[in-house]
């Protein structure tokens, strides 16, 4: 067995024990040294010596994505700064980002949670790891990084972009792991038919690592069908880590949570109270190891569920539902999070157009398409077509500064969206569910 696997199967009484004895640790540690979670904790009248079993976790408060905005960016950090070795960094719900400073403690714990799920997939030392997920603030690129060299891949570091140059050097190099999303993936077979390369005949491509994104059971054959690999699902985030919180093994139709580093619990996002496993719900996720910025039941707003029942590979650590839908209203495009108020922002610094805009989202066969309808102002109304495109520019400007992305925007007459007395509906998606 790879060593780096061992961990997975462990006994499950030893295993609650020992989630038992990191949370006795971690939570007097947040105490003393996160004002925010102390605060919470003395409002609810909870002290850390309260948490006797694992049961006990739930009389513990929350934390939030709006948390981690109002406290940006030291106020949740835990260890001091010469302790700290990386800093990464997810969208917030405006524009203002979240930041995460981590250790190097924390950045191991992450990247063995990788490297398990890739000795999960049957990838090994032999392998060629291409990376093709954004490198930078996204986690995806390093976690995937940091993953495969902690199991003696070869690792390509392409990040993404730049798409022919991809596919020539998979073929070149001799690739067998491609890391992206999978909206990526299907982009780069797009332009590889394009350009007349079959990944079958001529690349030596075997397994693809895909995440940051929800994707059906549809796509993942669709996938595996136009390319030969076996499409592998890996799921994380940000806030608790990066990828490598679950991933799925050969037999289960979910994720392993390694549930030694990330505690999950499911709880109904409305009542907020912990369901069994079982039933749908919001995941929640406590770090169990974490020093640089530990987070005890950060709600996630992912959908999800956590199996019952023996995985038949033997693992211990339970299964999650693979995650389709989220509690709240944020979006993934092309892999990158936004939420429809950072579209708002970004507009509202454009004087030229009024407040009224509708968000698009479609699906080719490959590719996720974005469109913004956005309203000019009566005022700014002109014939003059180098004027409008003037302002288009801006508009697009200021959504590739703050988001990060290019969508297609279309500006319309004042007026002519739909207008709502009630709720407003601001985002139409008609990608595949
Ligand atoms: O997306 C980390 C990651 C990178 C995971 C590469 C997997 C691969 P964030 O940018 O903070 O981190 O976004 C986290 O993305 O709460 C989910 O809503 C969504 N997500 C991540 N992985 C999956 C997945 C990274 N496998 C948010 N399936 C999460 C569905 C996913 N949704």
């Amino acid at each position: 067995m790879n060593p780096i696997s061992k961990p997975d199967y462990m006994p499950i009484p030893e295993l609650r024990k020992m989630q038992l004895e990191k949370l006795q640790k971690l939570i007097p540690y947040e105490y003393e040294r996160v004002p925010l979670f102390r605060r919470r904790c003395d409002e609810k009248g909870v002290k850390p010596r309260d948490l006797v079993t694992l049961a006990d976790l739930a009389k513990f408060p929350f934390m939030k994505k709006t948390d981690l905005r109002d406290e940006y960016p030291y106020g949740l950090t835990a260890a001091p700064m010469s302790e700290i070795n990386r800093f990464h960094c997810s969208s917030g719900t405006t524009g203002k980002p979240i930041c995460i400073p981590q250790t190097a403690e924390d950045v191991a714990i992450w990247t063995e949670g990788v490297a398990r799920c890739m000795a999960m997939y049957g990838i090994t030392r032999d392998d060629i790891v291409q990376v093709s997920y954004g490198y930078g603030l996204f986690t995806g690129g390093l976690g995937a990084h940091y993953g495969a060299e902690k199991l003696g891949c070869a690792v390509l570091p392409t990040g993404a972009g730049n798409t022919e140059k991809q596919i020539m050097l998979m073929k070149d190099l001799g690739t067998t792991v491609i890391c992206c999303t999978p909206s990526y993936f299907l982009h780069l077979a797009t332009v590889a038919e394009k350009i007349g390369v079959d990944f079958r005949r001529d690349t030596k491509l075997k397994h693809g690592v895909f995440g940051a994104e929800p994707w059906t059971d549809e796509i993942r054959e669709r996938i595996e069908q136009m390319s030969g690999i076996t499409a592998h699902d890996i799921y994380g985030l940000t806030e608790i880590a990066g990828p490598g919180v679950a991933g799925n093994c050969p037999y289960c139709h979910g994720l392993h949570v390694w549930e030694d580093h990330f505690y999950p619990e499911i709880i109904d996002p409305d009542t907020l109270e912990v369901l069994p496993d079982g039933e749908e719900g919001e995941l929640v996720f406590t770090t169990l190891d974490r020093v640089g910025t530990p987070m005890v039941r950060y709600r996630t707003r992912d959908l999800s569920r956590l199996q019952v029942g023996e995985c038949k590979c033997g693992r211990t650590m339970r299964v999650m539902d693979r995650v389709h839908a989220r509690s709240d209203d944020m979006l993934i495009i092309h892999g990158v999070n936004v939420f429809p108020s950072q579209i708002e922002a970004c507009l509202m610094k454009v004087p030229e157009v009024a407040p009224h805009y509708m968000i698009e989202l479609s699906s080719t066969d490959t590719m996720d398409r974005f469109e913004i309808k956005v309203e000019v102002t009566a005022d700014s109304m002109s014939d003059s077509m180098s004027k409008m495109e003037a302002v288009r520019k801006r508009v697009a400007a200021s959504i590739k500064e703050i988001v990060g992305l290019s969508p297609k925007i279309m500006l319309v007459a004042p007026g002519s969206l739909p207008r709502s007395e009630g709720k407003i509906k601001r985002v139409i998606d008609n990608r595949r569910k």
